[in-house]
């Protein structure tokens, strides 16, 4: 029995039928190829949402799990970027919206080497599909080596990781810039109300959106912030999708009406998507390692990255990280979002700042082991909080899994422990929902959702208890030896 606060969550019962379940919604999002978010809202692959199903599509077949994280490498772009969103193209064009006439991939991304062949999103995601790589290498290292798999996806990683580290330090920093808010992910928190602010919204009427027909609009982001995302997107398309610190990029950009440049008015750095991009820079190197390399120039860079990460957006009065925004004056925003605890998934983070992390968890901005059940993607106490809407309160649970790793990472098992009981409780009685209320557990957005189900069953196969090591703590291991297998 694991227990979480005064709920119990009770494996004899339901945890058969829980795996079966699980198993059945990835079985049910399966293409063939890849695995779609929800069959209904996003019926597409996502880029970090396929990151996350590789690591609990690894537990019931290690094959199909390489196969949905090398479709995504396929979609690749020349310079280096993993689109967001891989379109299928049997999918009829109002599915989703903005579909693939509105990236224009093949034609707007040229310059960028966009694929010839397949269409997709110009933005990118968090980049944990390195640290997924070595995960599904874990878990079958025969296979993987039988297949080559490492070999194939070394490569596009460290291209991948190039074009984040080089491309996108907007900021001078060292660190990764996020240049519209689907690309870190939480699109509509409350974090991005400062610099969306700064940007005009494109007509409601130049658009049509579909996520209506699915979501219940209550939940979803207003007409105001969807017009934000689209002329933010508009702009970096008409830009030939060229970053700020391409050559030309500058040349290539859109004037607007003042004379200025358009492009590049939306720079942030993120601590997740940053902390995402070290343990990934982390198990790269192990992946390096296990290719015959030694590794030690990517543990040093991700290193490196870690100090940058505190220096630039560690604030050491509030206890937790904050984003910075590059195009805003260089300030920090004073929005907590969960994102700014996820920087305890690190391992190697310093004690110090881990502590301080753990203490915000359970304080009155997040509540955990106190007032909620699973941890609110916003601030409990924050203006904007609200329960229900998207990324601006409820409960994802991605961001439950990252802490469960963070607070076993630096020793907190019996926190790690019930919020593990807690997220499989919900998974269950929610149907696998996209997100829930984190009071109550209550199931919102689509449900049969792919990321939940899929780390549901990599919360499944780790044991409670017993000081365990986070499952791929190894990533983080300079040493030679094996650890754990995941
Ligand atoms: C835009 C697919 C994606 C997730 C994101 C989540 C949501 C899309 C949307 O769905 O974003 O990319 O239409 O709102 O915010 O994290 O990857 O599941």
């Amino acid at each position: 029995m694991v227990h979480s606060g005064s709920h119990v969550y009770d494996p004899a019962r339901p945890s058969g039928s829980l795996h079966v379940r699980a198993a059945q919604v990835l079985e049910d999002n399966w293409t063939g190829t890849s695995t779609v978010p929800s069959r209904s809202l996003y019926p597409h692959q996502w880029s970090w949402d396929s990151a996350f199903i590789a690591i609990g599509l690894r537990h019931l077949s290690p094959l199909r799990a390489q196969t949905e994280l090398e479709t995504l490498l396929d979609a690749q772009w020349g310079d280096g970027r993993i689109p967001h969103i891989v379109f299928n193209p049997s999918v009829p064009l109002d599915a989703y919206f903005p579909s693939p006439d509105f990236w224009r991939s093949s034609t707007a991304g040229r310059a960028a080497g966009a694929p010839r062949t397949v269409q997709t999103s110009g933005i990118v995601q968090p980049p944990v599909h390195a640290l997924a790589a070595w995960l599904v290498h874990r878990s079958d290292p025969g296979l993987s080596r039988a297949r080559g798999f490492l070999t194939r996806v070394y490569p596009r990683l460290a291209a991948w990781h190039r074009y984040l580290l080089h491309r996108r330090d907007l900021g001078g920093g060292g660190l990764a810039s996020v240049v519209h808010p689907w690309e870190q992910g939480m699109d509509n928190s409350p974090t991005w109300d400062a610099p969306l602010s700064r940007i005009t919204p494109a007509p409601a009427r130049s658009f049509r959106r579909a996520d209506l027909a699915h979501g219940a609009p209550e939940d979803r982001p207003t007409d105001l912030d969807y017009g934000r995302y689209v002329q933010l997107a508009t702009d970096y398309r008409d830009g030939g999708y060229a970053d700020g610190t391409d050559e030309g990029a500058a040349r290539r950009a859109p004037v607007d009406g003042g004379g200025g440049r358009r492009a590049g008015r939306f720079a942030v750095e993120d601590p997740a998507f940053n902390a995402l991009l070290i343990a990934s820079e982390h198990a790269l190197a192990r992946i390096a390692r296990e290719l015959g390399a030694t590794g030690t120039a990517r543990h040093a860079r991700a290193e490196r990255l870690t100090v940058a990460l505190i220096d630039r957006l560690w604030d050491p009065a509030e206890g937790m990280f904050f984003c910075r925004d590059v195009r805003g004056g260089d300030t920090l925003v004073p929005e907590r979002s969960i994102s700014g605890l996820i920087p305890l998934l690190l391992p190697t983070l310093p004690r110090d700042i881990a502590a301080a992390l753990v203490r915000t968890l359970r304080g009155p901005h997040f509540g955990l082991g106190g007032v909620t059940r699973l941890v609110p993607s916003y601030d409990l106490l924050g203006e904007a909080f609200d329960p229900h809407r998207y990324w601006r309160g409820p409960a994802w649970f991605n961001t439950g899994w990252l802490l469960e790793r963070g607070l076993r990472a630096h020793g907190e098992q019996r926190e790690a422990d019930a919020l593990r009981g807690t997220l499989l409780e919900i998974a269950d009685t929610s149907d696998f929902a996209e997100y829930v209320d984190p009071y109550t557990g209550e199931a919102c957005g689509a449900l049969g959702f792919g990321w939940t189900a899929a780390l549901t069953l990599d919360l499944l196969q780790r044991r409670p208890g017993h000081g365990v090591s986070p499952v791929g703590a190894d990533a983080f291991d300079k040493s030679d030896k094996g650890g754990d297998r995941g």
